[in-house]
């Protein structure tokens, strides 16, 4: 078997990858735009699993995961992957600001030396595609309460990371709301399924899935889980977010997966699997709605 320099090559099986690979001597001459495995950091990072949150799918193949990607600072397709080599992620800090006591900047480094687990989180897609897999982190709770926040606190802000230098996406969109902004209410971001995860499949996370710490609300569409965060804002107004004010009939906010609310442009009823696209049902809150149904009490409204 021949691998060619396409895409279509992601989506073989990794034995067959690796058994094609040996053969063929690909890691040494495979051209580097085709080199997914070298988008993937290599040290390792390896947390007891949260059994709490076992899911019923498995494992999405990590390559697939990290070369189907939305990640609009870098491109506005699904391959990310290939736009990465210009953004630095290192060094990197996240602020802690707004309505707290105590607010703080913490370095990438003090974020990793935090206590860890691995979560295998669902993730859902407002496109209608869906993957299962292990982030390693902790609950944003963490971070939050260690600030203290203000009675006046009742919103989290997030900031991503945005610059045109390094990031391809940026650069072609100036007119765009950059930087990337996203937000919850308290109550949904100290929920301890809100997660801050700073690796995925044991080892750090690659640029495309947001490096080096991206928030995490699985039972939310993906796009309330922003990437590269540079800054959490407690605020006391619900704030806007950049989807809302690309679309706002599109990407309300409050944006929990339901199977029953169709998107203006297509149904949310199922959902593909991302490298194999098989189809399946959308469930309510993504599958965490014994998690997260409590934060909802009237459905009708909040919805
Ligand atoms: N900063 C930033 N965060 C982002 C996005 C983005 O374009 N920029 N895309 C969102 C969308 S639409 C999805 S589906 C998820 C995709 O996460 P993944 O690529 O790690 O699967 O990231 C979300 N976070
Ligand atoms: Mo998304």
């Amino acid at each position: 078997m021949k691998i060619e320099p396409t895409p279509e090559s992601l989506y073989l099986s990794r034995r067959e990858l690796l058994g094609a690979a040996a053969a063929a001597g690909l890691a040494a001459c495979a051209p580097a735009r085709n080199d997914i495995a070298a988008t993937i950091p290599r040290v390792p990072r390896r947390f007891a699993r949260n059994a709490t949150y076992a899911i019923d799918r498995s494992l999405t193949d990590e390559r697939i995961a990290a070369s189907y990607n939305n990640f609009y600072e870098l491109t506005s397709a699904k391959d990310v992957w290939k736009h990465t080599a210009g953004f630095r992620v290192d060094p990197w800090s996240v602020e802690i600001a707004g309505l707290v006591a105590r607010p703080r900047r913490y370095g990438l480094e003090e974020l990793l030396r935090m206590a860890h687990e691995e979560r295998v989180y669902r993730h859902r897609c407002v496109e209608a595609w869906a993957m299962a897999v292990p982030w390693s982190g902790f609950p944003l709770a963490r971070l939050l309460l260690a600030a203290e926040p203000a009675h006046a606190a009742r919103y989290v802000r997030f900031l991503s990371f945005s610059d045109p230098a390094q990031q391809p996406g940026v650069a072609a969109k100036p007119w765009d709301h950059w930087p990337y902004y996203e937000a919850l209410r308290l109550d949904e971001a100290l929920h301890d399924l809100t997660f801050v995860a700073t690796g995925i499949y044991g080892h750090t996370l690659p640029k495309q899935h947001g490096a080096p710490v991206r928030i995490v609300v699985p039972w939310k569409y993906g796009y309330k889980s922003p990437k590269s965060v540079v800054r959490i804002e407690l605020v006391a107004g619900q704030p806007r977010t950049f989807w809302q004010d690309q679309a706002p009939v599109e990407y309300p906010f409050e944006s929990n997966v339901n199977p029953t609310q169709p998107h203006p442009r297509w149904s949310q009823a199922t959902e593909r699997l991302i490298g194999t696209w098989e189809i399946r049902r959308t469930v309510l809150f993504n599958g965490y709605e014994k998690f997260v149904r409590h934060l909802y009490m009237d459905l009708n409204t909040s919805l």
